[in-house]
């Protein structure tokens, strides 16, 4: 079998922390990875395909949320990770698993890799001192702040000086090097991955810690009880615990397909999880992409500027497809972009409601009204090829323009043909050209369900086996009705 003719498919999101709720850069990791999932079930099938997301649950910004709510560290995670679930199932992804850090799988991989990675004479004691970030949940330089501050969460690191055990990430700097440099579509975008390799040649790799003295709540290290994981170590596993680790599961899934991040922990996907993995004999996932960020309304979205946004809201306003439609038109996966309502009405009101909302609600109707609401299935018509090449690597924008502008063809279509004029005088020709235009909308909805997961399933419906059924209701509503 050739490399890229996969037979199954497993992809993962980054897991979230728990000391929000998610907001609206949570949902687009996940959404994309959501049709990624659909467009590799329809390929491979339902059984072959494995997409995981969840929860990171073991960090200090845990127990410090926990704390400021006064509740008890376990009751706060099981109330949160619900929330979380709970957003993603009214967001309708399709995850095939929701991991936690917290469940007990996931605890025995952890002690199970430690061990290894140990007994590996991978991990050793030292003593960290250090200005350790709580936002990022990981230490910095004191060159990398910025008047004493962490540029990007505005707050002076802490101090901390610890005895703790660290893993020798140095020892694998050279492999990790020449993998990358093997391997061009290991990491991508391109960019990210110019950026991994300038930082591994420029600054080289240090050793990191990977356990907490002071902190109370995470997975014991195996080898010394007074210590917990450190996050970081902890949370890449759960992407072999949810492959089925130390199961016969493992084998059909692991290494990953695809890793989806966003561009600010590629170092820790990029750099660290693959020497975490070597060191415990296991083989690399075959691709990390690191998707963009984006801006709300111009701004950094953050909680002291309380402009972040609610996946939630905006869906119960305008619908999933909605917001699936415009995170993945309008930002180019791998870039940085902005979220900008006006934006986000005006690709709804023009590109969903009138380009493709109206095509189909004025095609169904003028089968209904000239032809009984029948139309004839077995005409040629042309279907869209090369989109494939798109989704594949993840070019969500070009795909859906693609689609778009084959839309607005038919459109234009309608508007040359003018089925309304040619209905009276040549029937036949005018329930044809009706015709074709439903069986390219149904094809349509066969490449874009992925993508707009209702709206197509609703299509398919409306154009059912050469029958209009007029009692789906309309598709996108005008925002002012
Ligand atoms: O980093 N634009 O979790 P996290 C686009 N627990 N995407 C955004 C975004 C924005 N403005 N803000 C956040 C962690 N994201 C770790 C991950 S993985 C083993 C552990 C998305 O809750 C983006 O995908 O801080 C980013 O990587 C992720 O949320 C970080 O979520």
């Amino acid at each position: 079998m050739k490399k890229n003719q996969k037979n199954k498919f497993y992809i993962t999101t980054p897991i979230f922390y728990i000391n929000d709720i998610p907001h609206i850069g949570h949902a687009y990791a996940t959404i994309a990875a959501d049709t990624l999932a659909r467009y590799y079930r329809g390929k491979l099938g339902e059984e072959n395909v494995l997409f995981v997301t969840g929860t990171d649950e073991n960090s200090q910004k845990t127990i410090n949320a926990a704390e400021s709510k006064g509740m008890d560290v376990q009751e706060y995670t099981d109330e949160t990770a619900k929330k979380w679930q709970d957003t993603f199932s009214k967001l309708g992804i399709t995850y095939s698993r929701f991991i936690r850090t917290t469940d007990d799988d996931h605890n025995n991989t952890v002690r199970d890799i430690l061990t290894k990675v140990y007994e590996n004479g991978d991990i050793y004691k030292g003593i960290y001192e250090g200005l350790y970030c709580v936002g990022h949940e990981a230490f910095m330089k004191s060159e990398d702040l910025i008047d004493g501050l962490c540029p990007d969460h505005n707050k002076a690191p802490e101090t901390i000086k610890e005895e703790n055990w660290f893993f020798r990430l140095s020892k694998y700097q050279d492999k990790l090097l020449k993998y990358i440099e093997d391997n061009p579509k290991f990491i991508r975008p391109e960019s990210r991955r110019n950026e991994v390799l300038s930082f591994i040649k420029n600054k080289g790799l240090e050793d990191f810690s990977i356990s907490r003295e002071s902190q109370s709540w995470g997975i014991e290290l195996p080898f010394d009880k007074t210590q917990v994981a450190y996050v970081w170590f902890d949370a890449l596993l759960n992407y072999v615990t949810a492959a089925g680790y130390g199961t016969d599961e493992f084998k059909k899934w692991w290494p990953a397909d695809l890793h989806l991040v966003g561009k600010d922990i590629t170092k820790f996907h990029c750099i660290y999880w693959p020497a975490m993995l070597w060191s415990a004999g296991l083989e690399l996932p075959e691709q990390i992409f690191a998707h963009g960020f984006f801006n709300i309304e111009g701004n950094k979205m953050s909680k002291s500027l309380g402009n972040s946004v609610s996946p939630l809201d905006l869906v119960e306003k305008y619908g999933n497809d909605a917001l699936r439609y415009y995170l993945l038109r309008e930002i180019s996966f791998g870039n940085d972009g902005d979220f900008s309502m006006n934006r986000f009405k005006v690709l709804y009101e023009s590109e969903l409601a009138n380009t493709l909302g109206n095509l189909v609600s004025r095609t169904a109707a003028m089968l209904k009204k000239y032809n009984n609401s029948e139309y004839i299935v077995n005409l040629d018509v042309k279907s869209l090829v090369g989109l494939e090449d798109f989704i594949v690597n993840l070019e969500f924008e070009k795909y859906l323009s693609e689609i778009f502008s084959r839309l607005t063809a038919l459109n234009v279509a309608i508007e040359d043909n003018k089925p309304w004029e040619l209905i009276k005088n040549d029937k036949k020709k005018a329930v044809e050209f009706l015709s074709s235009v439903a069986l390219e909308i149904i094809s349509i909805a066969d490449d874009l369900k992925y993508f707009l997961p209702d709206t197509c399933e609703s299509i398919l419906k409306i154009f059912n086996d050469g029958r209009v059924d007029d009692t789906v209701g309309i598709l996108f509503p005008r925002l002012d009705m």
